[in-house]
């Protein structure tokens, strides 16, 4: 059927250009002589959209006349950043365009700045999100992406004096030219309110939710283009807004400023991301706003499937599958059972056949505040049918727990979703296991302890269902558009088709100690070393010397990312050479980039500090420029993208079972950084394909912390034994790096030693050391350095989010492939 496989034939230069023209003359009214680089920006996207859409329109048509069964990936973050260059180099177009807008007299880079970030996520897990989305459709897999159409994504970071303040994003204030509104594709989305119960003409028990409100869920679609842009898939993003005979009817009714009021509170639930990744928060509105995706989600798939297949179930999970990226979507498991029970009229088993036969559940961390839990009391408020739901999922499921382990109530009370307490609590990881016919977790050790220490009992119960699925990262991305120089340079060498097929990059281990090919990788990286200097003279007006090792670590400011121990390292440092003015290192330039969640004090005291003692060893002669430190404002997509490929060293120094995986671990590796980690999350799987030579390996193993933290941790013992802890906790309590304010950075010393020290920063802090001093020497053996990096690169076959693809659609989705015809 497939004939022909390429979407319509790609834009010459000459084409390109008179599409761009068109564009700004018609879509934005202006001319190549007014135009500014927003201008060119949108004119520029407007003519790749068109093509993406023919893309997209012959995707949607192959997909149904193919009646495909579907993944449907429900996430409540999908972190994008910017999409011209991604597309471009997707639909090979990119030195198209570039050369067309050269030839107006424009350069690409410079409009290429004008997109704000798509930034609809927090961290690693929307960003996860987003990497998938792109292999699946680079791997013609029908998919579509479901999520909230927020209108400000994850704040905007300042620096004011050294501290974090946040400011709102606003990504689409001028407009989004990638995205299409679909008013034809509106849902309904009842909350609140209470139930009936009525009897059926059969005797039977009918359920009635009646709600107290109804809202509209507007669908946002943003074309995903495969690679090679074959298939063009969708992220189909809700907006929610008051639904309109409500809001008429209570207008009407004279109740003006109550229409209003309707209006903002039904307009509020997609109006932020809760900017905070690892804790419970938001209560009342994040419940609805993960109910409202899942439900205008749901019901978007059961109008596609009943197009197909009408009133007819039973071939539902043969065409469905749901992906829940963490437990945020996990109320999409009573609103289906809701659906086929309530509205279907199927009866209790053969909906839940069918439910359990469509969810698989991604766990995405074992920290437990992280663990979802509601009150039993707010689900009951918002979603009272729900609950009742819940309370039956939960009693059949205790009769099974009780045919394995009769009569255990100590095991029953473990795996109930119900927390019995103060307050009832509903386990939503607990739902997740329950409901879903797959677990998995995103890296071997993670999967490993989500077995062994979260859901043990779970995986006695249910054996095989929890299994383990690597995360990856899309080299399209991560390699070939933020890297293009290495992009080309590997090209030449083992040819280009690397970004569909990762594991070719092996290839380039045999010129590990090719002394040309070792001048030319690391002429690459001091490139890019030059143009993040650039940038951070730019932005800080701090100059950093490009021959210095550039040491990064990127990620949301944690206490379990520990970043206070790369800074307590780099007071240490600091203090060896005002000791001595002659200690011998390799100049180093330490890069950070964080966020922390406005609410999280001792993250926002981390960020302070970091600045303050920036700002004292940059300005300190004595130094001689051995150290700087650089912290880089609003750490996001697109900031990423220059970093990642200007780093040497990556600091990946989470407490071992900390971190599930960990992503920029394998972005930073896959451009050439060694790293510097602890043994884990991906690290250890990074570390197998590496080999040990070729990473950096420090601390306490997941058994040790265990070990440890069963003796009796004490971090009073590494303080009183090391006097290098000693000093730079107590320079701490100055006011030496925050003049005339002693005691600012206190809170850092006081969570390491009266606070217990539950990420054991002290008990690593010798052994980061130790690993510090082992960089250092790497780094002056230039072919030896060299080597290393082209073997990271090399050896990252596996971290492709197409492997992780591969691995879901085998393990878990059962999907096949379907080819585009024209
Ligand atoms: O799986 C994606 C990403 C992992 O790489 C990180 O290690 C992990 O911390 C992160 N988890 C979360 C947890 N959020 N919740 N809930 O963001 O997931």
């Amino acid at each position: 059927k497939a004939a022909k496989t390429q979407p319509s034939s790609p834009l010459d230069k000459a084409e390109f250009k008179a599409a761009i023209v068109k564009h700004l003359h018609c879509s934005l009214g202006t001319d190549e002589n007014k135009a500014n680089n927003h201008a060119w920006w949108k004119a520029t996207c407007a003519a790749i959209q068109a093509q993406v859409l023919e893309g997209l329109r012959k995707t949607q048509k192959s997909h149904y006349f193919n009646d495909t069964r579907a993944v449907h990936y429900f996430s409540a973050e999908f972190l994008m950043g910017r999409l011209l260059s991604n597309n471009l180099q997707n639909l090979g177009l990119f030195d198209v365009a570039s050369g067309a807008l050269k030839e107006l007299g424009v350069e690409i880079t410079d409009i290429m700045e004008e997109e704000p970030d798509m930034a609809l996520g927090n961290g690693g897990l929307g960003r996860l999100a987003a990497c998938f989305i792109d292999s699946l459709a680079t791997m013609e897999l029908p998919a579509i992406g479901y999520g909230i159409h927020y209108e400000h994504g994850l704040f905007r970071q300042e620096i004011k004096s050294g501290a974090q303040i946040e400011r709102p994003d606003s990504w689409r204030d001028y407009g989004n030219p990638w995205e299409i509104c679909r008013p034809e594709s509106i849902q309904e989305v009842p909350l609140f309110g209470y139930v009936e119960t009525k009897y059926g003409e059969s005797g039977r028990i009918q359920k009635e939710w009646h709600p107290g409100s109804i809202v509209k869920g507007i669908p946002w679609d943003i074309p995903v283009v495969g690679y090679e842009g074959k298939t063009v898939n969708v992220l189909r993003l809700w907006q929610s807004d008051s639904s309109d005979y409500f809001n008429w009817d209570v207008f009407n009714a004279g109740g003006y400023v109550d229409a209003q009021r309707e209006n903002v509170q039904a307009e509020t639930i997609s109006k932020v991301l809760y900017p905070n990744d690892e804790t419970e928060a938001g209560k009342e509105l994040r419940l609805i706003q993960q109910y409202f995706f899942c439900s205008c989600s749901l019901k978007d798939i059961i109008r596609r499937y009943k197009r197909a297949h009408g009133d007819d179930w039973s071939r539902f999970a043969d065409q469905v599958v749901i992906q829940l990226n963490d437990t945020h979507p996990a109320i999409a498991i009573p609103e289906l059972m809701r659906i086929l029970v309530d509205r279907a009229e199927l009866d209790w088993d053969q909906a839940w056949g069918i439910s359990t036969k469509v969810f698989a559940y991604t766990n995405h961390t074992l920290l437990p505040e992280a663990l979802e839990k509601w009150p039993a009391r707010m689900i009951e408020k918002i979603l009272p049918r729900h609950l009742e739901i819940i309370y039956e999922i939960n009693h059949r499921f205790m009769a099974e727990v009780d045919k394995k382990w009769p009569s255990d109530n100590r095991i029953k009370a473990k795996l109930s979703i119900i927390e019995e307490g103060n307050e009832k609590m509903v386990r939503m990881g607990h739902l997740s296991v329950i409901g879903s016919f797959a677990v998995n977790g995103v890296a071997e050790m993670h999967s490993r302890l989500v077995k062994s220490d979260l859901f043990p009992e779970f995986d006695a119960l249910w054996p095989g269902k929890l299994t383990n699925v690597t995360n990856g990262i899309t080299p399209r991305r991560w390699l070939k558009a933020c890297n293009p120089e290495l992009s080309k340079l590997i090209d030449k060498k083992i040819g280009s088709d690397w970004p569909k097929d990762l594991y070719k990059l092996e290839a380039l281990e045999k010129y590990a100690d090719n002394k040309t090919f070792q001048k030319q990788f690391m002429q690459v990286k001091l490139n890019n070393k030059q143009l993040l200097a650039d940038e951070i003279r730019e932005s800080l007006d701090i100059e950093v010397d490009v021959n210095a090792i550039f040491d990064v670590q990127i990620k949301r400011l944690h206490e379990y990312k520990r970043q206070h121990l790369n800074l307590l390292h780099i007071m240490a440092l600091y203090r060896r050479l005002l000791e001595n003015p002659d200690y011998d290192m390799v100049p180093r330039v330490f890069i950070f980039g964080a966020k922390a969640a406005p609410g999280y004090k001792l993250a926002k005291d981390i960020i302070y500090a970091i600045n303050k003692v920036a700002d004292k060893i940059n300005n300190d002669p004595r130094v001689n420029n051995k150290i700087k430190v650089v912290f880089l404002p609003n750490y996001r997509v697109s900031l990423a993208e220059k970093m990642i490929p200007a780093s040497d060293v990556s600091e990946q120094i989470s407490t071992a079972g900390k971190e599930a995986s960990g992503t920029g671990n394998m972005k930073l590796a896959l451009n050439g950084a060694i790293t510097v980690g602890t043994l884990d999350g991906a690290n250890v799987e990074i570390a197998e394909e590496v080999g040990d030579d070729n990473i950096f390996i420090f601390g306490l193993t997941v058994e040790e912390v265990h070990e440890l933290k069963d003796n009796g941790y004490k971090p009073y013992d590494y303080y009183y034994r090391d006097p290098e802890i000693k000093a730079v906790l107590d320079w701490l309590e100055t006011d030496y790096f925050t003049p005339g304010k002693p005691g600012a950075l206190v809170s850092i010393k006081q969570s390491l030693l009266d606070h217990g020290d539950q990420y054991m920063v002290l008990a690593d802090f010798r052994s980061y050391c130790d690993a510090q001093i082992a960089i250092d020497e790497a780094y002056r053996d230039k072919a030896r350095w060299a080597k290393m990096a082209i073997i990271n690169t090399a050896k990252m076959g596996k971290f492709t989010s197409d492997r992780s693809i591969k691995d879901y659609v085998e393990r878990i989705w059962k999907l096949s492939p379907c080819k585009i015809e024209n």
